[in-house]
C-alpha cells in the first residue's frame, strides 16, 4: 500500500501540466461533481481543460445565478458548491452571492479568471481586483501567482470552506497561471497553523451549563443554522426532552427541530411567534446553539433575554457575546457540544409550569390570517403547498413577504430542505437556489417560492430549467407590489407607497411558455391546489402564478427599534 503511495507520488512529481489541468485533477480529488459558471476569455483555458473532462457544469445564464446555484447545493447536500467566472464583469457578478453566503456560512469554492499576472494592475481588459473587492466578504481568498501552488490551495481552499463554520472561500487565477506548465505534485495533507477550527467543547463550560440547566426554571433553546450544519438535530431533541426545555428557531434554523413537536415554539424573531419571542423575553436561562443573535432575530437588545443567563454554543469563537452578552461561552461544534452536555447534564430544572405558560401562549395566539376562501390569500397558498408536498420538498425563497409566510407556514420539520437567503435578504435568490437544490437533491420535490419582484431580478434562468427540464416548481406569490417594502410603508410611513406598486406585470406563464415550460395562474384556493398538484404530478418544470390578495401584511411583527416583546398584529 505505502509502497504504491510512494509510486504514484514519485510519478505525480516528475509529471508537468498546465495550470487548468491541475484545476481539473484537484476538482477531481475533491470529489467534485458539478460546477455552476459561465466562460470568458480569462478562463478559456480552464474551461478547454474542463471539456475533456466528465465533471457536469451547469451553464447558467448569468453569473448571479450561478453562486446561487451553487449556495442552493451547498445547503441541501452540505458540500461545497462549487463556481466559475471570467475575470472583471464575471467576477463582480459574483460578488453578491459571495457577501450571501458569507453571511449565511454556506461553503463555496469559487474561481474567478484573472488577467495574466503581467499585466496585472495595468487596467487591462476585463481587468478588476476580485481579491481586493471580495477581502471582507470571504472566508479566505487566495490569487494564484505560481502555478505549482495551484493544488495545495485549491486543496487549502475546500478544506477552509468546508471546515468550523462554513463559508466562501475565493481561488483567482491569472489567465498565464492557468496556461503555464508546471511540475504537478498532489498535495499530501493541509497544513494551517493559524487555522484550527475547535470542534470538541471545552468540558468545565459544558459542566457549568449542566449545572444552569439543573436549576433552570424557564429555560428555553434558540436552534440556528448551526446546528443543521453539524447534523445535530437528534442530539437537540434528546435535550429538549430529556429536560423539558422548549425550542425556538432563527429563521435559518427551520428543520432543525420538528415543527409538530409539543416543545417546539415556532421561530422567534421579527416575524416570529408570540410564544417564542416572550420565552426569549421571559426565559431565566437562555441556550443559543448554532445562532448569530442578529437585530432582525433579537429586535432591541435592551429588552432581549434579560433577566437570563446566556449560554452560547457555537463553532466560531467571534460570534460569542458580540451582540449579547454571554455568561456561559461554548466553543464547538454542536453537535459535539450537545452530546458532551447529554452525558454530563443528568439532573433537570423543574421547568413545568414555564412550559406550560407557553403552551398555553402557543395555543391563545397562534399564526393568523383572515380566511377567505373567494380569494388566494398568501397564507394559505403556502398551507396548501404543504399539504400537497407533505412537507417533504425543499423549499427555496426570494426575499419579501412570501418570504416570512413560507417560515411560517411551510411547517419545515426535517433538515436541509429550507433554502433562503438570511443575513443578506437577497432578491434574485430563490429561484436559482432552486435549480442547485434539484441538482444536489434529485429525489426531492423542490418548490421555488419567489416574489413577482425577485423573480424578475434572476428569471434569465428559466432557460436553464428549460435546457435540464429540471422538475423545479416556480410558485410566485403575485400580489402586483413590491410586498415588504409596501407593508413598511403602510405602517411606518402612512401609507405613501413610493415606488412599490407595480400595477403592470408580464404574463409570467406566456413568459415560462417562451421557455417552453408548463404554466397556469391561480386566483382561488382550489385553483392554487389543483395546478400545485398537476405541476407536482407532471415532474417536469412549471411555473404557478399566483394571484394572491395583494394588500396582505406579514404579521406578527416587531416594529423596528422596539423590543422583541413588543409585537403587533398579535391576536388571540
Ligand atoms: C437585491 C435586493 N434589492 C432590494 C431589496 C429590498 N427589499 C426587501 S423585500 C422587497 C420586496 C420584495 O418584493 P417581492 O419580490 O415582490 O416579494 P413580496 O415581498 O411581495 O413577497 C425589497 C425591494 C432586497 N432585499 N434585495
Amino acid at each position: 500500500m505505502k509502497a504504491s503511495w510512494v509510486a504514484d507520488e514519485e510519478k505525480s512529481k516528475v509529471q508537468m501540466m498546465s495550470g487548468a489541468d491541475m484545476l481539473m485533477e484537484a476538482l477531481e480529488k475533491e470529489g467534485v461533481e458539478v460546477l455552476f459558471g459561465y466562460p470568458g476569455g480569462a478562463v478559456l483555458p480552464i474551461y478547454d481543460a474542463l471539456y475533456k473532462k466528465k465533471i457536469r457544469h451547469i451553464l447558467t445564464r448569468h453569473e448571479q445565478g450561478a453562486i446561487h446555484a451553487a449556495q442552493g447545493f451547498a445547503r441541501v447536500t452540505g458540500k461545497a458548491g462549487v463556481v466559475i467566472a471570467t475575470s472583471g464583469p464575471g467576477a463582480t457578478n459574483l460578488v453578491t452571492g459571495i457577501a450571501d453566503a458569507m453571511i449565511d456560512s454556506l461553503p463555496l469554492v469559487i474561481f474567478t479568471g484573472q488577467v495574466a499576472t503581467t499585466v496585472i494592475g495595468t487596467d487591462a481588459f476585463q481587468e478588476a481586483d476580485i481579491v481586493g473587492v471580495t477581502m471582507p466578504i470571504t472566508k479566505h481568498n487566495y490569487q494564484v501567482r505560481r502555478v505549482e501552488d495551484l493544488p495545495g490551495i485549491i486543496q487549502e481552499a475546500f478544506h477552509i470552506a468546508q471546515s468550523g463554520r462554513p463559508g466562501p472561500v475565493l481561488v483567482d487565477i491569472p489567465k498565464d497561471i492557468s496556461t503555464a506548465l508546471g511540475a504537478y505534485a498532489a498535495p499530501k495533507h493541509v497544513s494551517l497553523p493559524g487555522y484550527q477550527p475547535t470542534v470538541m467543547p471545552n468540558l468545565l463550560q459544558v459542566k457549568r451549563l449542566a449545572d444552569a440547566i439543573a436549576t433552570a426554571k424557564k429555560p428555553v433553546i434558540l436552534a440556528g443554522a448551526g446546528v443543521l450544519f453539524a447534523g445535530a438535530e437528534k442530539e437537540i431533541l434528546s435535550l429538549a426532552e430529556q429536560h423539558r426545555i422548549p425550542v425556538a428557531n432563527t429563521l435559518l434554523g427551520l428543520g432543525s427541530f420538528p415543527s409538530d413537536h409539543p416543545l417546539f415554539l415556532g421561530m422567534a424573531g421579527m416575524h416570529g411567534t408570540y410564544a417564542a419571542n416572550i420565552a426569549l423575553y421571559e426565559c431565566d436561562l437562555l441556550i443559543g446553539i448554532g445562532a448569530r443573535f442578529d437585530d432582525r432575530l433579537t429586535g432591541d437588545l435592551n429588552h432581549f433575554a434579560q433577566k437570563a443567563a446566556v449560554a452560547h454554543i457555537d463553532i466560531d469563537p467571534a460570534e460569542i457575546g458580540k451582540n449579547v452578552e454571554t455568561l456561559i461561552p461554548i466553543v464547538g461544534c454542536a453537535k459535539h457540544t450537545v452530546s458532551a452536555l447529554l452525558r454530563e447534564s443528568t439532573s433537570s430544572g423543574d421547568t413545568a409550569e414555564w412550559v406550560y405558560h407557553l403552551s398555553e401562549l402557543k395555543s391563545s395566539y397562534p399564526l393568523w390570517y383572515k380566511k377567505d376562501d373567494k380569494t388566494l390569500k398568501p397564507q394559505r397558498l403556502l398551507e396548501i403547498i404543504h399539504e400537497e408536498t407533505k412537507g417533504e420538498a425543499i423549499v427555496t425563497t426570494d426575499v419579501g413577504q412570501h418570504q416570512m409566510w413560507t417560515a411560517q407556514y411551510y411547517g419545515f420539520s426535517k433538515p436541509n430542505r429550507w433554502v433562503t437567503s438570511g443575513g443578506l435578504g437577497t432578491m434574485g435568490f430563490g429561484f436559482p437556489a432552486a435549480i442547485g437544490a434539484k441538482i444536489g437533491n434529485p429525489e426531492l420535490p423542490v418548490v421555488a417560492v419567489t416574489g413577482d419582484g425577485g423573480f424578475q431580478m434572476t428569471l434569465q434562468e428559466l432557460s436553464v430549467l428549460q435546457e435540464l427540464k429540471l422538475p423545479v416548481i416556480i410558485v410566485i406569490v403575485n400580489n402586483q407590489s413590491l410586498g415588504m417594502v409596501r407593508q413598511w410603508q403602510e405602517i411606518f410611513y402612512e401609507e405613501r407607497y413610493s415606488q412599490s406598486l407595480i400595477p403592470v406585470q408580464p404574463d409570467f406563464v406566456k413568459l415560462a411558455a417562451a421557455y417552453g415550460i408548463d404554466g397556469a395562474v391561480a386566483g382561488t384556493e382550489e385553483e392554487a391546489r389543483q395546478e400545485f398538484a398537476r405541476a407536482l404530478a407532471s415532474n417536469s418544470p412549471f411555473l404557478l402564478d399566483c394571484r394572491v390578495t395583494s394588500d396582505e401584511n406579514v404579521y406578527p411583527m416587531i416594529a423596528p427599534g422596539k423590543g422583541i416583546h413588543q409585537m403587533i398584529g398579535v391576536k388571540p
